[in-house]
């Protein structure tokens, strides 16, 4: 790449007082201009200034803001989901320091297992360097988790201190009131939340028209605070799933657990398909799907793998995969049985590293069980990809590490929040070219 395109597009990155509005079309063209007469560029190296083309059109045409926000925006991918993976339509894959990765749907349980078993100090290598090609490791999402319905569930999920099966130490409480879920959620606004994850103990949101109806204005209420909104409330229909898009809805958490082989062990009053279904009524709705599952429900490694290569060959990977280490509750099947030892932090981490490798454009939430884990092994986490977590001093019932303690974790670490309705941050390496980014076929798309 000639050192005058590197220069320029090093200057429409970093240029603080350049406002977005101004990059657009007449930079971009000019920008266009001078790899169109530069024979010495190679294949890949315009693609990479595609990208970076591509990010920089979309954050000139949406900024209306001040500098520093158009500054910002001009770092960031598009928030919406299909418009950001249209700007990756024509890539192949991406290389750097000797790693290859792609978003990939065909993957099988070998090549999976190849992966979650490598030793672990190449794993975390891999692992690191794709997040570093897709991702700024910079920002960590933090979502605040709130049980709105708490208990008295009629599932029998065999880890679960709701289910009405078990007698653990959980009271059923009725659904919150609507304006109690909204001071909740000011508050947590307040304290520099950007997501917000309602939570109900239900098998499915079935006939509860009075409750559902409640919950559309939990949502279109948490929406128009500014922050994004998830549910996660059990089964939902095609029907179901467009109302709470229509209200509002960020992401909806609807995991697969296990892999199916595994998962009739844990629970046995709704199917695996059962659950497909209801992720694939929340992605044609539009929403965001956050799928993952949980360590610890006495599985072996070739579950862990079957679970992962389920989720990375669904038409769509998940916008977000949550990683629960298994938060032993008395009382339930599972939290009872001696011979299920507590999950061990590197096999977390291998987990977590694999589901970065094989879904690269995934957010990994490293999720339950965090206490259970020492600050250096959650580094490892997110060394390994983790790119969220929850925040709050409770998950749903369970405790999760103090919140001013996630702070101060997150200042010694470096990381920042991710804002609420933004894209993700472009990664450093794409913006400056260091990963090889190559095309599909043909040839270089017009720019501007
Ligand atoms: N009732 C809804 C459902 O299951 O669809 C939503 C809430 S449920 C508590 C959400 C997820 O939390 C579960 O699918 C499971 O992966 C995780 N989870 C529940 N209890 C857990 C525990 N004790 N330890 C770790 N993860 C847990
Ligand atoms: C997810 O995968 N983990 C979160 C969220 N989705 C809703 C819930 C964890 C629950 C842990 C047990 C509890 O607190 O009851
Ligand atoms: Fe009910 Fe969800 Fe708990 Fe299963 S995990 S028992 S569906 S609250």
């Amino acid at each position: 790449m000639s050192s005058v395109t590197i220069s320029f597009m090093r200057t429409l990155i970093h240029a603080k007082k350049i406002k977005a509005k101004a990059i657009s079309s007449t930079m971009i063209r000019s920008l266009s201009t001078k790899m169109a007469s530069n024979d010495e560029i190679t294949d890949h190296q315009r693609v990479v200034i595609d990208r970076f083309v591509a990010a920089a059109t979309a954050a000139a045409a949406t900024t209306t803001s001040s500098t520093k926000e158009a500054v910002e925006e001009f770092h960031r991918l598009p928030n919406d989901v299909n418009e950001r993976n249209a700007v990756y339509d024509d890539e192949d894959f991406r290389s750097m320091a000797g790693i290859n990765a792609s978003v990939r749907h065909n993957w099988t349980r070998p090549e999976i297992a190849e992966i979650y078993s490598l030793p672990f100090y190449d794993l975390m290598y891999r692992a690191a360097t794709v997040h570093r090609m897709y991702w700024n490791p910079s920002e960590v999402q933090q979502c605040t988790l709130l049980s709105i319905k708490t208990g008295g569930c009629t599932e029998d999920c065999s880890y679960c201190s709701q289910s009405s099966k078990y007698k653990t130490f959980v009271k059923p409480t009725p659904t919150m009131k609507v304006k109690k879920v909204l001071e909740a959620a000011k508050r947590a606004k307040d304290a520099g939340s950007t997501r917000f994850c309602m939570g109900a103990a239900w098998r499915e949101l079935g006939g509860k028209k009075n409750a559902f109806r409640h919950i559309l204005e939990m949502v279109s209420g948490v929406n128009e605070m500014g922050m994004e909104v998830c549910c996660t409330l059990g089964m939902l229909d095609a029907t179901q799933a467009k109302q709470l898009k229509n209200a509002g809805l960020t992401a909806y958490n609807h995991n697969l657990d296990t892999s199916p082989e595994h998962y009739p062990k844990v629970i046995t009053t709704r199917s695996y398909q059962d659950r497909l279904d209801t992720i694939s009524n929340v992605r044609d709705a539009g929403i965001s799907v956050c799928c993952g599952g949980i360590l610890g429900l006495g599985e072996k490694e070739s579950d862990r793998v079957g679970l992962l290569q389920v989720l990375a060959t669904l038409p769509e990977h998940p916008e977000s995969v949550p990683i629960n280490a298994l938060v032993g509750v008395e009382g339930t099947p599972i939290g009872d049985n001696e011979d299920i030892k507590g999950v061990d932090a590197f096999d977390m981490t291998r987990m977590i590293a694999t589901a970065r490798i094989v879904m690269p454009r995934t957010m990994v939430r490293l999720s339950a069980g965090r206490l259970s884990f020492s600050e250096a092994e959650q580094y490892l986490m997110f060394q390994a990809g983790a790119n969220s977590i929850f925040n709050g001093d409770k998950l749903l019932t369970t405790d999760n590490p103090d919140f001013n303690e996630d702070q101060k974790l997150f200042e010694k670490l470096g990381f920042s929040g991710k804002p609420a309705h933004q894209g993700p941050l472009v990664a450093p390496s794409e913006a400056d070219g260091t990963v090889e980014i190559t095309k599909v076929q043909g040839p270089i798309a017009e720019c501007a």
